[in-house]
């Protein structure tokens, strides 16, 4: 895979960040995320790939961009075929309340390497690399948090546990309480949460808890690149959900490690910030029409992460207009 289709893909998620971005505060989820998308799609068009979108906005008849199966690119001559996850704004109740932790995110992988997630609950854990290797899904938190603080060097009293704020996550937190770990809470969006977990200077040990199987497959992959470890269960809720995952032949009891969420070396994630949050600042509009993005881009096959903070001259950029 090209490696410069890195750049390529934080001028992806850069140009959904810069029309989300425009709706933070203004009470309206449904245009953040469709001004997101819509910047996604535009930019996306523009670039020379054979890509078919395995993560995405929903099934054809419901979402009309970048729904799932949706060709991407103008492929050229020998294009790589690639599998395509996005989620052009992940975090859309952040963006209209003005929260933090608002992200664009895209994760790429040659053709059968990024699974097919249904749209659902997982249930997830993520930690760093330094604690890679020491977390299973189906051992106990308290198991869980004593093996994490041992590859930490630190007691279990000084870990810091971060889980989605849900009345589902009550039980959880009672159990990370009685162990001694600390706890903080996020709104939304828990792909930045999962990758915040990889960087020391976040404060933030390990992710736990039930959300978004899609998000569970872009946290995968970013989580690959910075070798960190993320497993996942998927959780349905319904007896459609189950009966969903019997028909896409999906295992309701198998731990889906990274191999079985994006599998190989050949990995590009990159996204870039909408709101404030740990890892990415979010979109700041300046004086004379200038507009700066945060982001993040990393291949797994090196293991380089890249942080690339853009200055916009948006008067030159007629298509980010107010
Ligand atoms: C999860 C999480 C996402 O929404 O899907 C969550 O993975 C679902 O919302 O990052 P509910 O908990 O309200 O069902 C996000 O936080 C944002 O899309
Ligand atoms: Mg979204
Ligand atoms: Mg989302």
């Amino acid at each position: 895979m090209d490696r410069n289709l890195a750049l390529n893909l934080v001028r992806v998620t850069e140009a959904a960040a810069l029309e989300s971005a425009r709706y933070l505060g203004r009470g309206d989820k449904i245009a953040a995320d469709q001004a997101a998308v819509d910047g996604m799609r535009k930019m996306f068009d523009t670039l020379s790939i054979d890509g078919t979108v395995v993560i995405g906005e929903g099934e054809m008849d419901e979402a009309p961009m970048l729904y799932i199966g949706e060709q991407i690119g103008k492929a050229v001559g020998d294009s790589p075929k690639l599998d395509i996850a996005v989620d052009p704004l992940d975090g859309t109740t952040s963006v209209a309340k003005g929260l933090s932790n608002a992200i664009s995110v895209v994760a790429v992988a040659p053709r059968g390497c990024l699974l097919h997630a249904p749209d659902m609950y997982m249930k997830k854990i993520a930690v760093g690399p330094r604690a890679k290797g020491t977390v299973d899904i189906n051992a106990t938190v308290e198991e869980n948090l004593r093996n994490i603080a041992k590859a930490l060097n630190k007691d279990i009293s000084d870990l810091t546990v971060t889980i989605q704020d849900r009345p589902r996550h009550e039980e959880l937190i009672k159990q990370v309480r009685s162990a001694g770990a600390r706890i903080k809470l996020f709104g939304d969006g828990d792909v930045a949460a999962a990758i915040a977990t990889c960087f020391e200077h976040s404060g933030v040990d390990v992710l736990m808890g039930i959300g978004g199987a899609p998000e569970g497959v872009l946290a995968a992959a970013a989580l690959k690149c910075m070798e960190g470890e993320f497993q996942g269960k998927l959780y349905p809720m319904t007896d459609e959900q189950i009966k969903r995952c019997r028909e896409m032949g999906a295992d309701i009891d198998k731990v889906l490690r990274l191999e079985d969420l994006a599998k190989g070396d050949e990995i590009i994630f990159a996204a870039t910030g909408i709101s404030d949050g740990e890892l990415l600042r979010g979109v700041v509009y300046y004086e004379n029409n200038m507009a700066k993005t945060y982001s993040v881009v990393m291949r797994a096959e090196t293991g380089t992460i890249r942080f690339v903070e853009a200055l916009h001259k948006l008067d030159k950029k007629p298509e980010y207009a107010k």
